[in-house]
């Protein structure tokens, strides 16, 4: 495949974990867990002690995407004791300590991502940027699933695939939001390499999981070949 998955766990079906964990294990190479505190947007998700859960049915790494506004070594230390394996935070939060958790992250051996919001560019980032492993260009604002596509995120994808290969940087780039069938084709021109999968590319296209799947493939191979 030209590109990754990472399904949004937020959008499955939380009766079924165990059973649906085990069907999209094979086609993911991460699974992404949105982690919210009701104070840097307003909605409630997923948790550190999901993904303790999560550690004992599945090898596919885990991506904490954490929508907080109070991140501290307290939070990261959590989230890496239930097991990320990547911790991906937002900049405007974490400016006046942004080194120090990244070392914390980097210490115990995990990936750092960041992850620029809609409204903010990708220079915010840019003090510490060569440190970072993933990248994530939300298209569409942090913390609900079932958003519209914000089709100004495609130049900033193409500006962070170009400022990658003009200084060298290492980062894989991701994309959070409205990634489905109708953006597909514009996120991998752009240089997406992640595609994080929710409602609208995966969980909502059909009720049987596996037949989800199918459809998912289908569309991924009719837009990108692959
Ligand atoms: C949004 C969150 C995402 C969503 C995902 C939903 O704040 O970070 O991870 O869960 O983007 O996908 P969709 O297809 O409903 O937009
Ligand atoms: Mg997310």
């Amino acid at each position: 495949m030209k590109i990754q998955l990472s399904p949004s766990l937020m959008c499955m079906d939380l009766m079924n974990v165990e059973r649906d964990i085990k069907i999209l294990s094979p086609i993911s190479s991460y699974f992404h867990i949105d982690i919210l505190d009701w104070h840097y947007c307003r909605n409630l998700s997923l948790s550190p002690c999901f993904m303790e859960q999560l550690k004992k049915i599945t090898n596919v790494p885990l991506e904490a995407h954490l929508m907080i506004d109070n991140i501290e070594s307290d939070i990261i230390k959590l989230c890496l004791d239930s097991g990320a394996d990547v911790i991906t935070m937002p900049p405007e939060i974490i400016a006046n300590r942004a080194f120090r958790l990244i070392r914390q992250i980097k210490d115990a051996g995990k990936e750092v991502g960041i992850y620029i919001s809609p409204g903010m560019n990708l220079d915010i980032a840019e003090p510490y940027i060569h440190h970072v492993d993933k990248l994530k260009i939300m298209t569409v604002d942090p913390g609900f699933p079932a958003q519209k596509f914000i089709p100004e995120s495609l130049d900033k994808i193409r500006k962070a695939k170009e400022l990658r290969a003009e200084k060298g940087y290492t980062y894989k780039i991701q994309v959070d939001g409205s990634c489905n069938k109708n953006t597909y084709a514009d996120l991998y021109a752009a240089g997406a390499e992640i595609f994080i999968v929710g409602s609208s590319g995966l969980f909502g296209k059909h009720p049987n999981l596996s037949q989800a799947i199918e459809l998912m493939l289908a569309d991924l191979d009719e837009t990108l070949g692959a």
